[in-house]
């Protein structure tokens, strides 16, 4: 009774799989990691952002930092105290609450000077979300889409494997 067993299992699975939360993890600045010169805004513009999801600072240790700031301390580069800092090099931070985050690196003039400042829109939790960051889509409609296709793809998938497993 083993294929009937798991037969069980891809059942549950099948149904549970669409309800469950899963966390979008964002390298801040894709290849090019936290650094100077490279325009966030334009990173951040067709992300969304959702609490729960996790940004991720990389950079090579002691180049930058990574400091969380208010609106005023972005807009004009006011640098925290120094030990406020993350610095270990591959910063994680999840993003717990919805609304305007804003970060900067408080190293030299990288934040004044380089444009190295980064300022999100976090959004309540998703509660249905499968698709992989970069092919986000634009609306909630076409989000719904995608997981529905998605979903259905998977169910077919899984009876597939389950029909070759009884046979
Ligand atoms: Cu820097």
């Amino acid at each position: 009774m083993a294929s009937m067993n798991l037969f069980i299992v891809l059942a549950v699975v099948s149904v549970v799989f669409p309800t469950v939360v899963l966390a979008t993890e964002f390298k801040v600045g894709d290849d090019s990691g936290w650094t100077i010169k490279f325009d966030y805004v334009a990173w951040a513009k067709d992300k969304e952002f959702h609490v729960g999801d996790k940004l991720v600072f990389s950079y090579p240790p002691g180049a930058h930092n990574v400091h969380k700031v208010n609106g005023t301390g972005f807009k004009d580069c006011i640098v925290p105290p120094q030990n406020e800092a993350l610095s270990t090099g591959n910063d994680v931070i999840t993003l717990a609450t919805s609304g305007n985050k804003w970060y900067l690196c408080g190293v030299g003039q990288h934040c004044t000077i380089g444009g190295q400042k980064l300022a999100i829109t976090v959004l309540p939790a998703a509660d249905v979300k499968l698709d992989a960051p970069s092919s986000a889509p634009a609306s909630t409609s076409s989000a719904i889409g995608v997981v529905k296709i998605g979903y259905q793809t998977f169910v077919v998938v899984l009876m597939a494997i389950t029909m070759i497993v009884l046979v």
